[in-house]
């Protein structure tokens, strides 16, 4: 469903882009909400709009009422993110979320019987072969999560900002209840984790950086010089806006609002060495019908971690590049781990500034190579595993 929103809009959403604090972020949505017509296909933006202004509006009020400090004193929704990539665990109280998080990671959590005792998120390193992966415990999350119950929307929020999610479901109870009752509180968030036909990604770069559209995958009722005209009509002149899969004009308009967002997600079926576990996991199994991965475990036997591991590895669709200096026999050791489809020209980057500047051709190590090694250039396209060495002029 279209949104049609007319001109003046469209100026208005300038302003959301371009605000600075949240302050002026809340001022603007305020400001662009006001044109924005009421009908269905506004429906959804006018929904995620005004779920965007409520939560500045508590975290504002929240500073407030704790003096003029910077951090808020209460559950902090966004945590920095380390190693390769951030995972939100996601489950009902006492699935054993701090039980898991204590068998993988560093982080020091509380395990107990007692319902709802991890009140805030807990951020955790687990290493999974070269690869570290960043793992937060949310909050449980209950019926009532999406419209703020408890800490509703720091739970769900972690979910939107990571990269992926681990849905995590207690085998001794009802499985189907648990995985429905998350999913649900997810999707009115819009946060889905069902793979979508196709994906839309806008980066937004500096002004005068130009507007650059990659199409990897198939515009259903448009046309590219469509897609380029909606972007420009939000405003949106400097940005890298990347297409892949099967979209319509709608998806691109829905990645401009940020009102979906879709997250890898591994299913987590816990307490694996309790009475009913095995038989529950076989009506999971059933119900899920090969949709996401079900990784089974006891975390309190540690088992099936290296089983999870694997899973956030592939679901997560990162590759492992590892780098040598031109000369030496051996790669560093350490990867870069970087996102599927990844290029030279990304790798570059990630190493330093200068290296793209001076960039003058890459040899690459690699077994689906016929011939190693090869000399690429900057647009290569990087798997899992390969050896990379840079040269530069200088
Ligand atoms: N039998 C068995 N018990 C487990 C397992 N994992 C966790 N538990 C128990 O389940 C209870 C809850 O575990 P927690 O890890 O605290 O659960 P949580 O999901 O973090 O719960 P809250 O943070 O309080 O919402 C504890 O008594 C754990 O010992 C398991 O694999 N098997
Ligand atoms: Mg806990």
């Amino acid at each position: 469903m279209p949104t049609n929103l007319p001109p003046e809009a469209m100026d208005k959403w300038e302003l959301v882009e371009a605000a600075h604090s949240p302050q002026e972020k809340m001022a603007a949505m305020i400001e662009f909400l006001k044109y924005v017509p009421h009908h269905k296909g506004t429906m959804k933006l006018r929904g995620e709009m005004n779920r965007k202004i409520s939560l500045i509006r508590a975290d504002l009020d929240k500073k407030k009422r704790m003096g003029t400090g910077k951090s808020s004193g209460g559950p902090k929704m966004f945590i920095e993110k380390q190693g390769s990539a951030q995972v939100a665990l996601i489950g009902m109280t006492n699935v054993g979320k701090s039980c898991l998080m204590k068998a993988t990671t560093n982080s020091k959590v509380l395990v107990t019987p007692t319902p709802y005792s991890t009140h805030e998120p807990v951020p955790g390193i687990m290493t999974y072969g070269d690869v570290q992966f960043q793992i937060i415990e949310a909050p449980a999350v209950m019926e009532g999560s999406a419209d703020g119950r408890a800490a509703g929307h720091v739970t769900l929020g972690l979910a939107r900002n990571a990269d992926g999610v681990i849905l995590m479901i207690d085998l001794s109870r009802d499985p189907i209840k648990q995985l429905e009752l998350i999913l649900e509180e997810m999707e009115k968030s819009r946060v889905l984790v069902n793979k979508p036909s196709g994906h839309v990604d806008i980066e937004r770069r500096h002004a005068g950086s130009a507007l650059r559209i990659i199409l990897i995958g198939k515009l259903l009722d448009c046309s590219m010089q469509d897609v380029e005209d909606l972007l420009r009509s939000y405003k949106l002149n400097d940005a890298i806006v990347k297409i892949s899969g099967d979209i319509r004009l709608d998806d691109v308009e829905d990645a401009i609002f940020e009102t979906t967002t879709y997250k890898p997600a591994v299913i987590v079926a816990n307490k694996l060495d309790l009475k009913d576990a095995a038989a529950n996991l076989r009506i999971l199994k059933q119900y899920v019908n090969g949709k996401l991965p079900i990784i089974a475990m006891s975390c309190e036997q540690k088992s099936g971690i290296p089983e999870l591991g694997k899973a956030l590895f592939d679901s997560l669709k990162v590759i492992r590049v590892y780098t040598k200096d031109p000369g030496s026999k051996q790669d560093t050791g350490h990867p870069f781990v970087m996102k599927y489809g990844a290029t030279i020209n990304d790798l570059a980057k990630n190493i330093h500034k200068e290296m793209l500047e001076n960039f003058m051709f890459a040899m690459v190590w690699a077994k689906r190579l016929p011939f190693s090694p090869k000399k690429v250039g900057m647009n290569f396209v990087l798997g899992d595993g390969d050896v990379v060495e840079i040269h530069t002029r200088l």
